[in-house]
């Protein structure tokens, strides 16, 4: 059985029961690791749900207009979806503030962070839809431009990367996790070229039990 929400900030909070699940999805893996690190994982069904930014998934739509995962139901009915939101959720109700601070600017920093590493990511998701276009459909141009915007946002993270801060925290986990993507995904364009400072802080951040056991996988 779920447990009810502990501490004077969860006290209120129906717990999360399932989460709309795939293990291609970065955004996914945020969330699972939030959730395994929270304790929480064991209490949450994983509902495999495939989505396609071509092929709108109609029957899952019926629960989320966005056609997006992940969302994660809680034991009331509410459909909670975009990972920011479900993370700052799961981390009310199971406070954490190693991986979210609870307030202040050590948070600011750490939000920062996480919405450096998902606006990034949702670009080279647009990148990504463009590369898989039929070839005499492709742009060129805007293959061009989402390639020079990657390789800018990585480069500002190669650059930050000496200053993350120890430890292991929600803008560590999406920027670990918009990485893994780009391994999934873009192996071609081998994003640890003359970044080292970031490919060696990714090594450490995939060797976290957690993160070894939210590897994304194509099935
Ligand atoms: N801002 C959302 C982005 C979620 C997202 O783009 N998820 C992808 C899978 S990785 C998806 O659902 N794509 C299907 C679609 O956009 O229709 C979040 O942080 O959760």
């Amino acid at each position: 059985m779920p447990s009810a929400g502990r501490g004077p900030a969860g006290d209120s909070l129906p717990p999360p029961v399932a989460l709309h699940w795939s293990p291609k999805s970065p955004f996914v893996r945020k969330v699972m690791i939030v959730l395994i690190e929270c304790g929480l994982a064991g209490q949450v069904e994983k509902i495999r749900t495939p989505v396609d930014r071509r092929k709108p998934n109609l029957a899952y739509m019926q629960q989320n207009a966005l056609g997006t995962i992940p969302a994660l139901r809680l034991s009331d009915g509410t459909l909670l979806f975009d990972s920011p939101l479900i993370c700052d959720y799961l981390l009310t109700l199971r406070p954490r503030p190693d991986l979210l601070p609870l307030a202040g600017r050590d948070r600011f920093e750490v939000l920062r962070r996480q919405a450096f590493a998902d606006a990034m990511l949702d670009a080279i998701l647009v990148w990504r839809q463009e590369r898989i276009r039929p070839a005499a459909e492709r742009s060129a141009e805007v293959d061009a431009a989402y390639a020079v915007k990657a390789s800018a946002a990585l480069d500002r993270l190669n650059r930050d990367a000496p200053a993350f801060p120890a430890g292991f925290d929600l803008g560590h986990i999406a920027t670990g996790s918009a990485l893994a993507y780009l391994d999934l995904r873009f192996p071609d364009i081998d994003w640890r070229r003359g970044r080292d400072d970031l490919a060696a802080w990714h090594r450490a951040f995939e060797d976290r039990p957690s993160a070894r056991a939210t590897r994304l996988a194509l099935d």
